[in-house]
């Protein structure tokens, strides 16, 4: 299947973390014949006008987003991310693209992002087999999407 791969994080405060968790599930994507493609939304000037560009230049089956930052854990100083990666994940959706979520944000309040964002799927803590199956059971239909 196609799939793009979005880096939602754009907090550049303290250090730019490089967007890792693409790393770690490319690879096992790959092996099982997965076309991968990756768009970093972290320097883009307008992510909304280049995430459409993207889906429709690449026409992908799946759109995959990692969510890293909650909040900055600054109770003074608070950054919220959460309407931005919303608007993200509803461009897959008015493209309609299947959408899975994941990374340590969703991993720490799942339930939640899951309703907020309206995405179709999402995958708690580490991903690298249970993307891989996940995918599969999309491709061969064996996931029932009327829940
Ligand atoms: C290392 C680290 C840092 C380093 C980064 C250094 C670097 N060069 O990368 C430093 C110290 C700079 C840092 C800074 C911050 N961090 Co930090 N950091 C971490 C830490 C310990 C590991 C992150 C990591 O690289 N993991 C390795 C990668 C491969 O794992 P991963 O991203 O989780 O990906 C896996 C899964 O999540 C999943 N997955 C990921 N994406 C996707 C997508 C899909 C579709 C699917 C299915 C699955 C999936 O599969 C991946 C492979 O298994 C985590 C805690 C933790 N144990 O995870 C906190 C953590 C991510 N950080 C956190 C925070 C808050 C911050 C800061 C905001 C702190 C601050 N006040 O400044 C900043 C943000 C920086 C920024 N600009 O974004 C929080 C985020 C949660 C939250 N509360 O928002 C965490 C979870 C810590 C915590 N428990 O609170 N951080």
């Amino acid at each position: 299947m196609k799939i793009l791969f979005v880096n939602t994080n754009r907090f550049k405060n303290n250090v730019v973390p490089p967007p890792v968790a693409f790393m770690y599930l490319s690879a096992p994507l790959k092996s099982v014949g997965h076309n991968l493609h990756f768009l970093d939304l972290m320097f883009v000037n307008n992510p909304i006008q280049k995430l459409e560009q993207e889906i429709i230049q690449f026409n992908p089956d799946i759109v995959c987003y990692t969510l890293r930052n909650m909040d900055n854990q600054d109770m003074i100083d608070l950054y919220n991310p959460l309407p931005e990666i919303k608007s993200f994940i509803q461009i897959a959706k008015m493209h309609d693209k299947i959408s899975i979520i994941g990374g340590t944000a969703f991993s720490t309040f799942p339930k939640m992002w899951l309703e907020y964002t309206g995405a179709d799927y999402g995958i708690s803590g580490q991903a690298e087999k249970s993307l891989v199956h996940l995918i599969d059971g999309i491709a061969n239909k064996k996931i029932d999407f009327s829940y």
